[in-house]
């Protein structure tokens, strides 16, 4: 009788050896890191013993190549990263549990992730040149000395959003990676304004958008593909508060937050603030790069039903990004004994600014207005708390709900659209008071 059990363990092995990275991604659908790839492919026993802690009896058994489980769960351990949540690992796409994002200005460390592709792999700044050309008087070439010499430097806080952020929540379930509450960060960015090297440049009358152009790989490996290339209205990209920016909370910018230069759009989607940034062209049309073009990044231009079919040429561009807030302090599912809890956050509200944010723990019956404090700058989120008094012992939700200067508050439930994007719905965390 033919062993296969055998016979598919050898195949296991043969599929190992040739190919470990794509035996590891069929199998398992996930890679190591380009480091710990490098690392495992010459990996001894003694090496792997090390990484996962302990000897190895069966080691004979182990493909070569192979990723002992235990280091793939241990993946979130990303170099410079902490406590972060990793969703997908090729792309690496990582977000921060909200009771990590307490701080009032986003810690590199906890500044989650979203790569479209694969990031590049040498991130040094000497020789890295920006190129400035399309429709400008005096195309440019500059090296990153030459934008820290020639523009004025700055430094802001902005807030950064993944347009997906919040996606998890969509019912029925939008495709695309399940981020929760996390993919926003406002970290202190340091760069000179995308206006400044734009006047530099000269913008001709016809330009209407920027084409923006990173090193970063497409996942096929094809070097004709680009992962992404987004871009923004003139007017949006003349905005005093975009920067082109070369440090991240005063240190180089982290590999994977697109080192060692980045555009940092404040208050639209995430994906216009191009990573690993090489190129800016400016266009006489509305760019129509990769991830920019047909649902991406889009929604219906009118209200739909939650599963609704929308026709492609109904879809529009997402801008701003719409009044949100988020609660840092408590940790959802808190037990406690105290009676009275700081209640605490942040808010933002794409090109707006917040003017209020309440919170209930009541289901929404009564709200207690919170202390809200003003922005460290345009573009950078707002800080509130409230002191929340518990009546008696039991369960109970905290709700948060952010109202910009204009008016426009967060709403209860998501508007449903089909690609899960600008999920703005209330914060919610359970409080056990026992
Ligand atoms: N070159 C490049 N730039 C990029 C991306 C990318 O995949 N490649 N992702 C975009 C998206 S979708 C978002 S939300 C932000 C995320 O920035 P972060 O990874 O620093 O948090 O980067 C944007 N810039
Ligand atoms: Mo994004």
């Amino acid at each position: 009788m033919p062993d296969d059990s055998r016979r598919a363990e050898r195949g296991l092995m043969e599929f190992y050896a040739d190919d470990p990275e794509g035996a590891e991604r069929r199998l398992f659908g996930r890679v190591p890191y380009p480091d710990r790839r490098g690392f495992l492919r010459g990996a001894g026993l003694a090496a792997l013993s090390a990484a996962v802690g302990a000897a190895i009896p069966f080691h004979r058994n182990m493909p070569s190549g192979f990723l002992p489980l235990a280091l793939a769960e241990s993946a979130g351990a990303i170099p410079g990263k902490d406590g972060l949540t990793v969703l997908n690992d090729r792309p690496v796409n990582a977000e921060t549990p909200a009771h990590l994002l307490d701080d009032r200005v986003t810690p590199t460390a906890r500044h989650f992730i979203r790569n479209n592709g694969i990031a590049p792999e040498d991130t040094s700044p000497d020789g890295w040149m920006l190129t400035v050309d399309g429709l400008v008087t005096n195309p440019m070439e500059l090296s990153i000395d030459d934008l820290r010499s020639q523009f004025e430097v700055v430094t802001e806080q902005l807030t950064l959003e993944c347009g997906g952020n919040g996606r998890a929540f969509f019912d029925p379930p939008a495709s695309g990676n399940q981020w929760t509450y996390g993919a926003v960060a406002s970290s202190n960015w340091t760069g000179v304004r995308l206006a400044d090297v734009l006047k530099a440049a000269g913008v001709q009358d016809k330009a209407i958008y920027t084409a923006h152009y990173g090193a970063d790989g497409h996942l096929s490996g094809d070097p004709d593909k680009l992962p992404i290339s987004r871009g923004v209205p003139i007017e949006k990209a003349m905005n005093p508060h975009n920067l082109i920016a070369f440090e991240m909370n005063g240190a180089p910018i982290h590999p994977m937050n697109g080192a060692p230069l980045r555009l940092v759009i404040p208050g639209w989607p995430g994906s216009c603030s191009q990573k690993w940034l090489t190129r800016i062209q400016l266009r006489e049309v509305v760019h129509d790069g990769p991830k920019m073009t047909g649902t991406s990044y889009r929604v219906p231009e009118y209200p739909v039903a939650p599963g609704q079919e929308v026709p492609k040429e109904d879809f529009e561009i997402i801008e701003a990004m719409p009044v949100k807030s988020l609660i840092t302090s408590p940790a959802t599912g808190l037990e406690t004994s105290d009676r009275l809890i700081e209640v605490r956050g942040h808010a933002w509200a794409g090109d707006d600014k917040v003017a209020k944010v309440e919170v209930t723990n009541d289901f929404g019956e009564t709200w207690i207005e919170a202390e809200l404090e003003e922005p460290a700058n345009p573009y950078a989120w707002q800080h509130w708390k409230a002191e929340v008094s518990f009546p008696e012992h039991g369960y109970y939700e905290v709700w948060a709900r952010a109202t910009t200067d204009t008016g426009v508050m967060q709403p209860f439930a998501i508007a449903w659209n089909p690609k899960g994007y600008l999920n703005n719905s209330m914060h919610r965390v359970s409080v056990r008071v026992s």
